[in-house]
């Protein structure tokens, strides 16, 4: 038999599949959907850490396949977005040539890892005939009432003069020309995704999804409970409504912080305090939100006004400072610095009274160091005395709001999207503004809008997108009553097309519909996502509101898109993810080349737990490498030598089948490739001791490889006399009554010593056992026993006297 030669196995199963697929739908089987985060067509082409998440889905397709399943297995494009964006403006190609040339590089290297993508099914989300449905999925929106538009201070970089993404703010400078970031207003379309909030919430319940990933989306929804409570401005009819999650601690509200934003900020300013306040209200309104959740020392200014805490009736100062948000609960606090560590740092560095109102043991701490922010016995709080405070947290709403000044509310981490980019590569959104009707949507049967050709592709300095210079394309008439109308400028972040692209991979080619019923009832949702854990929020929840949003609208039959989640850790070399930037990209191509598809296949798995991040070193492929050849070798040798399964033969092949599907299964697969080459190394000594192994054994492991290296496991079936392909297969069973031992080894003692061993059947009765014991040991027994122990399975020991 010839030796393994990974070139002619791989070149000779490559042609044949062309020909004869492997997943095939007869019309019986169940589908799976096996879903890949789609990659971002990039210039720099595939590297192994790439490859990895592209192995792992692959090999939990063809598992899928051998337990019988037909395979949804697509692959496609998210292509719009700021580097090809970028690219143009320093090379001047248009977007979509550099973007077509990385697709077609970046396909070629996705097809060497032989991965069963079904291409019949590719999307690419600059393709109009995608964005088509991403423009129309928008205009249903808009006519929901989820696509509105405001105004809103974003990203403004006053030197580039563009309005800038959060992802190119670094360190609260714009990233391309280091000036420092401010805000400016400008309109920006929103999607309401807060309406959505509880539903997203909620059925996160339902999801087979990793725990991580579901309290990083329930944090980022970040549903909390507390009351709204009104402070009166002193002397005036005013009030200034609060949030508070701690209505429990009102009686050491000793002062108030309104965001520098708030609509009151001026008009609280005295006259002595007004160019003060004034002033820090500009300040604030130059920094960029980065900067002001990172700044360590806090900063403020007194009004000069005050307000009244409705239970103390004291007066209280009333400030202004930038770590109070203005788009959370009210824009307004009540400061309990007691009980808080911000409000307790604020009230040291301006010296504002802190007065304790819970304590550990119902004791006054006369000189508090810090914050006590756990629950315990209420103090200095009137009637409220000696309650348990988390028990006043829960009452405490109710009774303001029979007293008359507060309310019990719910509020939201979760913001509503912004929706708008100023740049050239991405969907136009569909709308057209009009003097008379408003902002009115693109008819469904226009679309898709086309993205039209421009010449410049650079930010036009104003805060509008390259497509506001292009007039014949803006202006237009309205859809409506007919009137000369503008059409929207600004484009739709990378998001749009990606949180929803998973649909359209079943009816790609569909000119109707996003999707038709049949094809989404029949083959969606997705059962197992695959990607990258830097996804567990912003693409994941975007996804998640998309899906629920299209079932309410009719277009499928499913709430949740996404039912089971597996998140791969990221490869890196030299303790850096790897990156073309970092300079420590290690390229699959010539791994491939010198030891094959299917070692690369196996060895990324190895080097490993898939959840984790893991270090890559090319010298470990060659271990894997030797473990298929000596596997192809033990195959070849005795695939013809009709070795009759011993009793170890059966035993092995059961443990075998039993170790790797519990593995697979549990995703530990690089517990499946050790599993893999200890159960080798047995198979070859059983091999070398018989004279030979069973040829079920044999195939057994053949097909429990195909997975993992489709290659050498076609081959080696072929070899092995069939002529269907591994895949036909069905994925062995395992009997457990099999893989137990027939027989156990038992040691003997006298007095705790060891004197012999005896081998019994597994399931002989104790008395069987010591009377296997005794006779096994019976040239050293001497004296008169007076006691038998036994551990069962392990020990029988004998006291004598
Ligand atoms: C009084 C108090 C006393 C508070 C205490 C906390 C502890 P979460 O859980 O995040 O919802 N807060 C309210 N609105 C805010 C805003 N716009 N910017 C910054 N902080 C704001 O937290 C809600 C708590 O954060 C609220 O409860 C409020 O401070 C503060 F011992 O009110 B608390
Ligand atoms: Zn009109």
């Amino acid at each position: 038999s010839t030796p393994y030669n990974h070139k002619e196995v791989e070149k000779k199963w490559r042609k044949h599949w062309e020909g004869h697929p492997v997943n095939v739908q007869d019309g019986k089987k169940p589908k799976y959907y096996c879903l890949d985060m789609f990659p971002y067509p990039s210039g720099s082409g595939l590297h192994v850490g790439h490859w990895r998440g592209y192995v792992i889905s692959d090999v939990w397709s063809r598992y899928k396949i051998l337990k019988g399943y037909y395979i949804i297995h697509p692959m496609g494009w998210d292509a719009f977005g700021l580097p090809a964006e970028n690219y143009a403006i320093k090379m001047g190609v248009h977007p979509s040539i550099s973007t077509a040339e990385n697709v077609a590089n970046i396909k070629k290297q996705i097809n060497e890892i032989a991965a069963i993508y079904d291409w019949d099914m590719e999307v690419n989300t600059t393709d109009p005939n995608f964005y088509k449905w991403t423009q129309w999925i928008f205009v249903k929106m808009f006519k929901a009432g989820l696509a509105y538009e405001k105004e809103m201070p974003i990203n403004w970089c006053p030197s580039c003069k563009t309005g800038l993404a959060n992802e190119e703010v670094v360190n609260g400078e714009c990233e391309r020309c280091g000036a420092s970031v401010t805000k400016k207003n400008l309109k920006q379309w929103m999607l309401k995704i807060t309406e959505y909030a509880d539903r997203l919430l909620e059925d996160l319940n339902k999801l087979d999804w990793p725990e991580k990933v579901k309290k990083m989306q329930s944090d980022w929804i970040g549903k909390s409970y507390g009351a709204e409570v009104d402070f009166t401005v002193d002397g005036t009819d005013n009030a200034i409504r609060v949030y508070t999650t701690r209505p429990d601690t009102l009686y050491g509200a000793t002062f108030m912080v309104l965001a520098p934003e708030h609509a009151m900020a001026k008009e609280l300013a005295t006259k002595e305090q007004q160019a003060e306040v004034e002033d820090y209200i500009y300040k604030a309104s130059m920094k960029s939100s980065v900067d002001r959740l990172q700044d360590k020392e806090k900063t403020g200014v007194f009004t000069g006004s005050y307000a009244i805490n409705p239970l103390t009736k004291k007066k209280i100062p009333i400030w202004l400072s930038d770590y109070v948000l203005a788009d959370y609960g009210t824009g307004a606090i009540m400061c309990v610095p007691a009980h808080d560590e911000r409000d307790f740092e604020f009230a040291k560095k301006f010296e504002i009274p802190i007065v304790q109102v819970i304590s550990k043991d119902g004791k006054e701490d006369p000189e508090m160091t810090e914050a006590y922010t756990e629950a315990g016995v209420m103090i200095n709080s009137g009637d409220w005395n000696g309650m348990n405070s988390d028990k006043a947290k829960q009452e405490v709403p109710d009774m303001l709001e029979k007293m008359g000044i507060g309310k019990k509310t719910v509020n939201y981490k979760l913001r509503d999207w912004v929706f708008s980019r100023q740049r050239y590569w991405g969907e136009p959104i569909p709308i057209v503004h009009c003097e008379e009707c408003g902002p009115v949507p693109v008819p469904e049967e226009e679309l898709p809008l086309l993205l039209p050709e421009v010449e410049k592709y650079q930010p036009t300095g104003t805060g509008e997108s390259p497509l506001a210079d292009i007039h014949e394309w803006v202006n237009t008439s309205c859809p409506t009553c007919g009137k000369p109308a503008k059409r929207e400028t600004n484009t739709m972040p990378q998001w749009a097309g990606s949180s929803w692209y998973f649909l359209r991979y079943v009816d790609s080619k569909n000119d109707k519909e996003l999707v038709s019923k049949e094809k989404a009832h029949e083959l969606l949702p997705v059962d197992m996502y695959i990607g990258g854990v830097e996804h567990a929020v912003l693409h994941l929840l975007y996804s998640r509101f998309y899906t629920k949003f299209l079932y309410d609208i009719g277009v499928v039959d499913f709430e949740e898109p996404f039912t089971k989640l597996f998140n791969q850790g990221m490869i890196g070399k030299n303790g850096a993810k790897m990156s073309k930037s970092k300079g420590n990209v290690v390229s699959p191509d010539d791994l491939v080349n010198d030891y094959g598809c299917d070692s690369l296949r196996m060895y990324e798995l190895f080097v490993g737990p898939p959840e984790l991040d893991s270090e890559w070193d090319d010298r470990g492929i060659d271990g894997v490498y030797r473990f298929i050849n000596r596997f192809f070798n033990l195959v070849s040798e005795h695939k013809d030598k009709n070795t009759k399964a011993t009793e170890e033969m059966i035993k092995l092949r059961h443990r075998m089948i039993y170790d790797i599907t519990t593995r697979l299964e549990s995703f530990s697969l690089n517990t499946v490739v050790s599993g893999f080459m200890e159960y080798n190394n047995k198979m070859i000594d059983l091999a070398k001791k018989g004279g030979g192994i069973d040829k079920e054994t044999l195939e057994t492991a053949v097909i429990l490889l195909a997975p993992f290296i489709p290659h050498v496991s076609e081959e080696l079936w072929s070899q092995l006399g069939h002529e269907t392909s591994v895949f036909e297969n069905t994925w062995p069973e395992y009997d457990e009554e099999k893989m137990k031992d027939s027989e156990i080894e038992i040691a003997v003692q006298i007095n705790g010593k060891t004197k012999g061993t005896v081998m019994v059947a597994a399931e002989a009765s104790k008395e069987e056992v010591l009377a296997a014991a005794k006779e096994a040991i019976s040239d050293k027994l001497t004296g008169s026993i007076i006691k038998e122990i036994y551990v069962p399975g392990k020990i029988v020991n004998i006291v004598v006297k």
